[in-house]
């Protein structure tokens, strides 16, 4: 409970009780997309955020790891915190090594903020492109921090609408860093893999060989719907076997946004092995590339 937020009426909590997944990860598994939020009354909500979620905190997170059978998690900074990374870095500090960050930083951020964040575990910044989530920014913007992030070996994500790739691709191959794409970039699951949309963002991904995808979010993209996710598969498997060595996965808990269901987050783990369908594709998703970016230094 937070003595100053309250949730947006139409907030859906995070699952209190998901299944135990049938499958079980490899050793070391990380997930590598996933939020804490608050608690509020603690780490508070930006006044610029475009949403106030329920609290989510790093206790409940690091609980669902130890549940779901994964050993870590890359924590990504949501836009309801804005650029204030209290919640993030207090999070990774307790997470005894078994935590890296994505931040969100602004320009005037000092040297030594940054090599505290580096301290802590941050390894990357994340800029959004999802117009329902900010306020958009000119390419120059992008750029400066992109170059403040790159002298530490950090790298970038990005989060935008399948529809805005072609609008961003110049912005997003000049970057001097790893280019992480959230979610396959959101792609319309409705149309067909060799669909322009698609194509497109498959054309990224081989252009560049800097630029990693996140299978992640088929609660955000199903029109079929939970537990089987089952459009949202094709792609994400296309995207596996096509680059395996570029490709992570995450949960996404504590979902934000979701209006349409709050999946079952066992469900959500039961869905890998639909989309890495071998132990050794299953091993680079979940472990070999998230330690590389995330660990070792790429
Ligand atoms: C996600 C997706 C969403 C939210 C955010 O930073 C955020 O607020 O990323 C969304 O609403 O689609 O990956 O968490």
């Amino acid at each position: 409970m937070t003595a100053t937020f309250t949730p947006d009426a139409d907030w859906l909590r995070f699952h209190p009780d998901p299944s135990k997944p049938g499958y079980t990860p490899p050793p070391g598994a990380v997930d590598a997309h996933c939020h804490v939020f608050g608690p509020g009354d603690v780490f508070p909500y930006a006044p610029e955020r475009k949403y106030t979620p329920a609290d989510a905190g790093k206790e409940q997170l690091f609980a669902l790891r130890d549940y779901l059978g994964f050993d870590r998690n890359v924590i990504v900074q949501a836009t309801c915190h804005g650029a204030d990374n209290s919640a993030l870095v207090d999070a990774l500090l307790a997470a005894d090594g078994r935590a890296r960050g994505v931040a969100t930083i602004r320009p005037g951020v000092s040297r030594s903020e940054l090599d505290d964040m580096n301290a802590a575990g941050v390894r990357g910044i994340r800029f959004n492109f999802v117009r329902r989530l900010t306020d958009p920014k000119p390419d120059e913007y992008y750029r400066g921090l992109a170059d403040r992030v790159a002298e530490l070996g950090w790298h970038i994500v990005v989060y935008f609408e399948a529809a805005d790739l072609a609008e961003r691709w110049q912005l997003f191959t000049s970057f001097p860093t790893p280019v992480v794409v959230d979610h396959m970039g959101r792609p319309d699951v409705t149309q067909p893999l060799d669909g322009p949309d698609f194509s497109l963002f498959t054309r990224f991904l081989t252009e560049n060989e800097n630029a990693w995808s996140k299978v992640s979010g088929p609660e955000r993209l199903t029109k079929s719907g939970p537990p089987q996710y089952a459009d949202v598969v094709p792609f994400a498997r296309h995207i596996v076997e096509t680059f395996p060595g570029r490709v992570l996965w995450g949960t996404d808990w504590p979902h934000p946004n979701m209006k349409s269901h709050m999946p079952d987050d066992g469900a959500l783990v039961d869905v890998i092995p639909r989309i890495a369908v071998t132990g050794e594709l299953q091993r680079r998703l979940l472990v070999d590339n998230p330690l590389r970016l995330y660990w070792e230094g790429r």
